[in-house]
């Protein structure tokens, strides 16, 4: 068993100050805000709060990097691929120390967070063969015309990143970007600055031009909506909660119209079938909540099990959840560390209380681990019906609901009546009823008898309020670029 007590390495934090034309600044306002370790609770140290002001700098300096004539925009395609590569290379050099500044700050599993880099720089790498090969049409015209499409890129991209998968989160809106050519201001979460600001050492190492990649820490209200609102910035990536995402577009329609991309929330079911072998359905299910303390946009949040296995798939359910090593990330042997922040903590907490006053039954957990730091014990409901609030709203923490069925038809129903669209899994092996699932999920990403297996090559995004647009493979690339048709009539 893994100590709840938390001993992070005494670790080195280098970059605290506000990344832009691949300088270090200090923020024009002269604020800085904490950082906090969510496994004790305690400041890891201060960092400089970007203001409206150093957005103002940030987009001078990238608009300058875009200029026509730039280093950057006379690079050549394959030119621009080699640094991505380059900057892949220095995430992977770096691994030992970034995962554990990533734990750090996140609280993540430490081998997790070295699974995320390794994933971010994949991503970097799958992104970087895209480079010279994002090609337009040509189009048929009349006899005396020439038509044809080009790709172009945006020009100035907002990304405003979260705090659940820090690095992971940016090299998922790098990646495309700088494919297409564009060039960035990057706004981590101001609970998980440290990981970005570190990146942003190698991006500079790494050999892109000043100016091309900006990252500047702050807040939501202040910074990120003087991202969203900038007369100056042609296009916003945003990846968060609902409410803001909402916010996003409103701000982004009220100044310029940029472009809008969004990865919201989610409440995903994972459908059990009852002829799945129970011991691998009970292990997706497991990680399909657990994962990442459950801090994961596609979490499978909602577990509908059929009747005839429900009472097996409980007992075997809570006997997993409750081995489940709740402790210190930084030892190898913990699957799961502290929740990122204290008002999430609470918020979880929160919805326990209410799942018990709904009449759930709570099976196990429901309750703080440990003292200090933020963990939360894994959580099961049994008995959970569609009306109730932990059936409805994103908790974001390690809480399990598992909801009972009968009737495919009925249950295909149930898992589309909601707002969200993210995710969806079925564990069956009909292989008929599971691409019959597949075909009427509402959700952006189906598994069938897998979940949350997500892969640079293909797309991942929400249907209904789960956003818009796509992340990753192919698709991915459509948020950053602009299609220009060119005709050219033959005289
Ligand atoms: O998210 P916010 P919070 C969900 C999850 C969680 C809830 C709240 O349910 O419990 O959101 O988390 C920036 N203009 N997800 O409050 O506020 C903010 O600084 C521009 C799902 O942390 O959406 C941060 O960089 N930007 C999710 C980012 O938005 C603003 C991941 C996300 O913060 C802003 C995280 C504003 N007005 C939370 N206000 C997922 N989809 O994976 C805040 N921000």
């Amino acid at each position: 068993m893994s100590s709840i007590d938390s001993k992070p390495p005494k670790l080195d934090i280098k970059y605290t100050q506000i990344f832009i034309n691949n300088e270090w600044h200090k923020a024009v306002k002269g604020k800085t805000f904490p950082v906090i370790n969510p496994s004790t609770g305690e400041e890891i140290c201060q960092v400089e709060e970007a203001t409206r002001a150093d957005v103002d700098k940030a987009v001078e300096a990238a608009r300058k990097a875009f200029d026509v004539e730039s280093p950057w925009r006379k690079l050549e395609p394959a030119a621009r691929g080699n640094l991505m590569r380059k900057f892949a290379q220095l995430l992977r050099r770096d691994i030992g120390y970034l995962s554990q500044l990533e734990t750090l700050n996140n609280g993540k599993a430490v081998e997790d967070s070295k699974g995320d880099i390794y994933a971010s720089a994949d991503c970097i790498e799958y992104y970087a063969g895209w480079t010279d090969k994002i090609v337009g049409e040509t189009i048929p015209g009349a006899h005396d015309q020439m038509i044809f499409t080009r790709h172009e890129p945006i020009g100035v991209c907002g990304q405003i990143i979260p705090w659940n998968y820090p690095i992971m989160m940016m090299a998922w809106k790098l990646g495309p970007a700088l494919a297409c050519g564009n060039v960035i201001i990057l706004k981590p979460a101001e609970q998980t600055p440290l990981s970005a600001l570190y990146c942003a050492s190698l991006i500079k190492e790494a050999g892109f031009p000043p100016g091309v990649v900006n990252v500047i820490p702050g807040d939501g209200p202040e910074c990120g909506n003087a991202v969203a609102a900038h007369e100056h910035i042609d296009k916003v990536a945003f990846t968060g909660s609902v409410e803001i995402g909402k916010k996003i577009q409103e701000a982004a329609a009220k100044s310029n119209l940029k472009r809008v991309s969004l990865e919201l929330g989610g409440k995903s079911p994972l459908i059990i079938c009852e002829d799945a072998d129970i011991d691998y359905a009970v292990s997706v299910a497991h990680r399909a909540i657990f994962t990442n303390a459950a801090q994961n946009c596609t979490a499978g949040s909602r577990t509908f099990v059929h009747a005839k296995i429900y009472d097996e798939f409980i007992a075997k359910s809570v006997e997993l959840a409750k081995n489940r090593v709740v402790g210190d990330p930084f030892d190898p042997m913990t699957e799961q560390g502290p929740q990122i922040n204290e008002s999430q903590f609470k918020k979880i907490l929160g919805y326990v209380e209410s799942g018990k006053k709904d009449g759930a039954k709570l099976e196990c957990g429901g309750e703080r681990a440990g003292s200090k730091g933020y963990f939360i014990r894994p959580t099961i409901f049994s008995g959970v019906k569609d009306d109730m609030q932990i059936a409805r709203e994103e908790i974001f923490g390690p809480v399990m609901s598992v909801l009972k069925f009968d009737s495919y038809d009925d249950v295909i129903k149930r898992a589309n009546g909601t707002n969200f669209g993210l995710g969806a899994g079925v564990i069956t092996k009909d292989l008929t009823r599971g691409m019959t699932f597949a075909q009427r999920l509402q959700a952006g990403s189906v598994w069938v008898n897998d979940y949350d297996a997500v892969c640079n090559q293909a797309p991942f995004g929400g249907f209904k309020q789960s956003g818009h647009g796509r992340e990753l493979g192919k698709y991915g690339l459509e948020a950053y670029y602009e299609v220009k048709t060119v005709v050219v009539k033959l005289v």
